[in-house]
């Protein structure tokens, strides 16, 4: 099954339109990271809320995140928005450290107590990637009050979303405008494989990658939309 990005979007608009100004999306901000290396397979949407709303995440995992491939006693994998993109090669290394504009540091946070968290710190606020015997782990959306859109210092944009085994950085993608004004295949800008961090295409084949972009975009419609409702 194939679904125009612009047709899943405009259902995000009508989902909007229909709710509370308080937590309307702006699905022109949405930002998204694909992340294939290492047999490791998942994407990230990042969907700007109105109002201080912070964002409505969307994962999913295709494939990678085994128990038997965690290290962890916990089952879990760390994921976290680094300061910079992918380096070259599918460098995870050269995505520098965590996205804490507001100097938190590298103190121990808890899921509790969200402000003592670095911002690029999504494990640490909403738990760890769990692993799963096959490796794939089913869609989940949380809202996140602290990601930011813009500002040289705050945005997530161009940035980068990385994984971890027990500390280890196992994947990497950058985060990208999603452009919703385009067809799937050319609005797919992320590339986790591109040198230096440049965005080009998602994925090599166009319709696989509107593929993904189209669950992406179904997945944060259907989130947004629950999210929406629950207020
Ligand atoms: C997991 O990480 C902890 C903390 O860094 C370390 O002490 C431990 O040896 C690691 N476990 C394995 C199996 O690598
Ligand atoms: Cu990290």
């Amino acid at each position: 099954m194939f679904l125009k990005s612009s047709f899943v979007l405009s259902v995000i608009a009508a989902a909007s339109y229909t709710c509370q100004a308080q937590s309307q999306l702006v699905a022109s901000q949405i930002m998204a990271s694909v992340i294939n290396m290492n047999g490791i397979e998942a994407n990230f949407m990042f969907a700007p809320l109105a109002n201080n709303g912070g964002a409505q995440v969307w994962i999913e995992v295709k494939s990678g995140l085994t128990k038997k491939f965690a290290v962890s006693p916990t089952g879990g994998f760390e994921y976290h928005i680094h300061v910079k993109p992918v380096g070259p090669n599918n460098d995870c290394v050269a995505t520098g450290g965590h996205l804490d504009p507001g100097n938190v540091g590298a103190a121990k946070c808890t899921a509790a107590k969200p402000d003592t968290c670095q911002e690029g710190d999504l494990s640490g606020k909403h738990g760890e990637l769990k692993a799963t015997e096959s490796g794939s782990i089913p869609p989940q959306s949380y809202n996140d009050k602290y990601i930011r859109f813009s500002g040289e210092t705050t945005t997530i944009a161009g940035r980068s979303v990385v994984i971890h085994n027990n500390g280890t950085r196992v994947a990497c993608g950058n985060i990208y405008p999603f452009d919703q004004s385009s067809s799937p295949s050319t609005s797919a800008k992320g590339d986790s494989s591109a040198p230096d961090g440049q965005v080009t295409s998602l994925h090599s084949g166009t319709s696989s990658g509107g593929q993904v972009v189209a669950t992406m975009a179904m997945g944060v419609a259907g989130a947004v939309f629950g999210a929406l409702m629950a207020f």
